[in-house]
């Protein structure tokens, strides 16, 4: 056992150095290792074309948005740099987030123009970008979001004889069903053009069985393809279980079934409101307040599965980290997309800590670009360190001793052991 820390700023310093350095698994992002081709996003521009960003550049450019998607991706790059960095500062967090990421990249960000940052990425291997942003952010893991329904992914799966997709071992996969969940009758049919005799209403009586058994095959075709760490999906905050509807089906004929077979977790993601304005593409994503019965019932009525839960809106946080102390088969996870900026992350974990101690994964990145890693963990972690220096100080005034090694255990099981256990994996 350590030394006992002596005084409050001891305590601040060996909080804030062990937030700072300790090794990071990053439980969901977007993001693909190079060998995933043209699906892995990195660099200035792809950091730029960030669809958090596409829904700010327009905000005081009501008009130009069909031009806009017709611009080559260096062209949409460029109008965006001009619009929130060049006429106006970078104020927000997503603009903000491009200069963090820039900076600790090296690069000039006090009168940088954006050749010059192009001209830093052209000089660097996908590779070498990856080694680079998994150093500077000390992640050490990430959970990609894998759709096999997607096309292109699919095909790359498929076609991976040599098994290149997981070499890299940083990278593990997550199974992503949200066209299974959310869109059965469209998804229906590219199952049955891949010879799966899934019928587009699970609901109908006659052919449910059949159904059943199809969608089944199906997952556990992906399961075995991909490994996955744990299946995923996210959800509109219209979501409602039980009922009589075909998600309830889907879940509880299929995937929980399923998810208790092969020991994985599954992770609910709640409360988007998909394409408020579809004009924006994938930035015209919103959010509502789910109804936490639904995750209630969902952990109840399933002992046996393990879920993984987030919640989009800031006026669910504090009902569901009520519900996380009565579910020891729930896991609370990140500050989620609208949710990653520093005062809501640092009311969320102040609730988190206060409710649940240390039992829950305060953040992940969501990262959709490379090296968009730095800045999200960067940002985060900040606000991660005062809120748990908060928490201790709390503890210390009152005597309570506290060594180094007991600031690094907690700090390791917020950042990563937590998710490790609670998935029954350990990192490869
Ligand atoms: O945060 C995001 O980038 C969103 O567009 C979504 O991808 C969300 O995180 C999701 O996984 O559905
Ligand atoms: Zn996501």
């Amino acid at each position: 056992m350590g030394q006992f820390i002596s005084d409050g700023s001891q305590l601040e310093e060996t909080i804030t150095q062990a937030v700072k350095n300790t090794a990071i698994t990053d439980v969901h992002t977007h993001l693909y290792p190079p060998a995933f081709g043209q699906l892995m996003s990195s660099g200035v521009d792809d950091l730029l074309n960030y669809h958090y960003l596409i829904a700010e550049a327009f905000l005081k450019n009501r008009v130009e948005k069909e031009k806009f998607w017709g611009l080559e991706s260096a062209e949409q790059a460029q109008f965006i740099w001009q619009r929130l960095f060049v006429d106006q500062r970078p104020l927000s967090e997503a603009t903000r987030g491009v200069v963090t990421t820039l900076k600790q990249l090296g690069l000039n960000t006090k009168n940088g123009k954006l050749s010059d940052f192009r001209e830093f990425f052209e000089g660097k291997s996908k590779t070498e970008m990856v080694d680079l942003s998994f150093g500077l952010s000390k992640v050490t893991d990430v959970v990609m979001t894998n759709d096999p329904i997607d096309e292109i992914e699919a095909a790359k799966w498929i076609d991976d004889s040599s098994g290149s997709l997981t070499s890299d071992r940083r990278f593990h996969s997550a199974l992503r069903l949200d066209p299974i969940l959310n869109d059965c009758p469209n998804t229906a049919s590219k199952l049955r053009a891949r010879g799966y005799e899934v019928d587009s209403d699970i609901t109908c009586e006659k052919s449910r069985g059949e159904t059943v058994t199809e969608l089944s095959r199906f997952i556990t075709a992906w399961i075995k393809r991909i490994d996955p760490v744990y299946l995923a999906a996210s959800l509109p905050s219209s979501f409602s279980y039980p009922n009589q509807e075909s998600r309830t089906i889907i879940l509880d004929e299929v995937i929980l079934p399923i998810a208790r077979k092969f020991n994985l977790t599954v992770a609910i993601m709640a409360g988007t409101k998909r394409q408020i304005n579809p004009d924006l593409r994938l930035a015209g994503d919103s959010v509502a307040s789910t109804d936490i019965s639904a995750i209630e019932a969902i952990c109840r009525r399933n002992p046996n599965n393990r879920f993984l839960v987030t919640l989009l809106s800031r006026e669910d946080q504090h009902r569901l980290t009520v519900v996380a102390r009565k579910f020891s088969n729930l896991m609370i996870f990140g500050c989620w997309w609208f949710l990653n900026t520093p005062s809501l992350i640092e009311e969320i974990t102040t609730i988190r800590f206060e409710l649940l101690g240390t039992s829950f994964i305060p953040q992940h990145s969501d990262a959709r670009v490379l090296e968009q890693l730095i800045y999200k963990w960067s940002h985060s972690r900040q606000i991660i360190a005062k809120v748990l220096t908060a928490q201790y100080l709390k503890l210390f005034e009152n005597d309570w001793a506290i060594t180094a090694d007991d600031v690094e255990a907690d700090v390791a099981d917020l950042l990563a052991n937590n998710f490790w256990n609670f998935i029954q994996r350990k990192p490869r």
